[in-house]
């Protein structure tokens, strides 16, 4: 199950480690992966994640969380 996070701030590699690894601290979550260009980033979970913990992730590695889609 995928989600695909929507967010700015983020402008180069080192913004999309600090997002990705984030990401990938929360439970369930099988890998993250960020994209600086596209302003977003996509999660692989093992089941549901909810929304607040994907945006506490993406507040916490400095970025604003826009929305999931
Ligand atoms: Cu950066």
């Amino acid at each position: 199950m995928k989600k695909t996070i929507i967010i700015e701030g983020m402008s180069c590699e080192h913004c999309e480690m600090h997002t990705k690894k984030e990401l990938e601290k929360i439970d369930d979550i099988i890998s993250a992966e960020a994209d600086a260009d596209q302003g977003q980033a996509v999660v692989e979970m093992e089941k549901e994640v909810a929304d607040a913990k994907l945006k506490a992730a993406v507040e916490e590695a400095g970025y604003e969380y826009i929305k999931t889609v």
